[in-house]
């Protein structure tokens, strides 16, 4: 990233914000499981003279001219985003995970009214799959299936029944607080019974999926979208992607003109940078070491005593569930922030409580692995977190100096000092 010079002289407010919020990222534990930190090369390509240029359409096939320089960009996102997943089709262009998912709705075909079946929010799914309150719960009709009461887990009899009963055109699989392994050839195995198409939704896993340590949803799931800015430590985005090529057309033509209209080619240019990191052998070995800090964070907090939903995790997150201390999510992410820990409340399977107050809270490896925490610093931390969670008066000036220790060993971004502390 640049120094921000012109951008402090046009504009000390939004500078002024720039710096704080550097420093709060640099100076609290950022444990919010879909978040990360960019390298600084993502970001420089996010300040480019790309976000100038209107390229509505494909590569070599835009609306307007002058855009043989971007069409290169695209085309590099595209090739190395196909190198990564092994996928036949990728378009880069969705702005979020939940334009992707939009668009992959529109490429299934799918007609307002028609039967849908995504994983209910409150069991660890996501808005996009069905939810009241957004587009795809708003314009289709809606089948959620949820986890075991008894093992939280997904119950693959239990979605096939569902299937049969209800005859989707569509079955979503893809999560954003499951802490488990999705069995994409299950799905797979389910949809063909009933004849509908499979989407799933990594954005949550990405990142080890491509470092092989999640379970690839090629070959088994006809469209596959993900966010770019979660595990796979890329810019704020989404992409599509095909197994084959039956529905890459209609990706591109659900993408643009469906949807969207101009993509952000300095984005996408970020997004070929991400790709290429994702590419190396260090990126395998960062994604390793966040589903290993998961577990050690996971298995720490249970011999503290602490309740973690399925009894542990196989990915990059968790989800404490605080049922047994009697305890709100809601008063447990204050707790947290008030000691330097940035995590999010979250409901727990079969929850009482409503999403606004919840009985529970996720946590995620990504961004802290990237920062270097390590195994001991990860038990370390789970330490203070079961204090704060188990202690009747948690000392919190104590566990924030803790925290704070912690941070000072990992430091992020060491060569962007905030350059001012005004206070926005
Ligand atoms: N907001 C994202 C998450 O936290 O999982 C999903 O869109």
């Amino acid at each position: 990233m640049s120094s921000l010079s012109h951008l402090a002289s046009v504009d000390p407010e939004i500078y002024a914000i720039t710096q704080a919020e550097l420093t709060r990222q640099q100076s609290t534990l950022e444990m919010i499981a879909s978040e990360n930190f960019t390298s600084l090369a993502v970001m420089e390509a996010c300040g480019t003279v790309l976000t100038n240029k209107y390229a509505e359409g494909q590569p070599a096939k835009r609306y307007y001219a002058g855009c043989e320089i971007v069409d290169k960009a695209e085309n590099l996102a595209i090739e190395r985003a196909k190198q990564l997943f092994g996928a036949f089709h990728v378009n880069v262009q969705p702005h979020s995970g939940a334009q992707a998912n939009m668009a992959a709705f529109m490429a299934a075909g799918l007609k307002a009214g028609d039967t849908i079946m995504g994983m209910d929010l409150s069991h660890g799914g996501h808005l996009t799959h069905g939810s009241p309150v957004n587009f795809s719960g708003m314009y289709y009709n809606v089948v959620s299936y949820g986890v075991d009461a008894q093992t939280e887990r997904l119950n693959y009899d239990e979605i096939r029944r569902l299937a049969v009963e209800h005859q989707p055109k569509l079955i979503i699989c893809g999560t954003s607080a499951y802490p488990r392994n999705i069995d994409f050839a299950r799905f797979r195995a389910i949809a063909d019974a009933v004849g509908a198409i499979v989407l799933a939704d990594i954005s949550h896993i990405s990142g080890l999926v491509v470092a092989g340590i999640h379970p690839s949803p090629f070959p088994h799931c006809h469209l596959v979208t993900t966010t770019t800015h979660k595990t796979l430590r890329g810019p704020r985005g989404g992409i599509i992607m095909s197994a084959d090529e039956t529905y890459a057309k209609a990706i591109d033509k659900a993408t643009f003109p469906g949807i969207q209209g101009g993509p952000l080619m300095h984005i996408i240019a970020a997004k070929a940078v991400a790709f290429k990191e994702a590419l190396s052998p260090e990126f395998k070995e960062y994604a390793q070491h966040v589903a290993e800090n998961a577990q050690i964070l996971a298995s720490t907090l249970q011999e503290r005593g602490v309740k973690i939903t399925t009894g542990g995790t196989d990915t990059h997150l968790l989800v404490i569930d605080f049922t047994p201390q009697d305890k709100t999510g809601k008063e447990m992410q204050q707790l947290f922030e008030e000691i330097g820990v940035t995590a999010n409340k979250n409901t727990v399977p079969n929850d009482t409580r409503s999403p606004f107050v919840t009985s529970g809270v996720r946590l995620g490896t990504p961004a802290l692995t990237t920062r270097g925490f390590d195994a001991p610093a990860m038990k370390a931390l789970a330490h203070i977190l079961a204090d704060a969670i188990l202690l009747e008066n948690p000392p919190l000036a104590e566990l924030k100096a803790r925290i704070e220790a912690l941070g000072e060993q990992f430091p992020l971004y060491p060569e962007l000092l905030a350059k001012s502390q005004v206070a926005v």
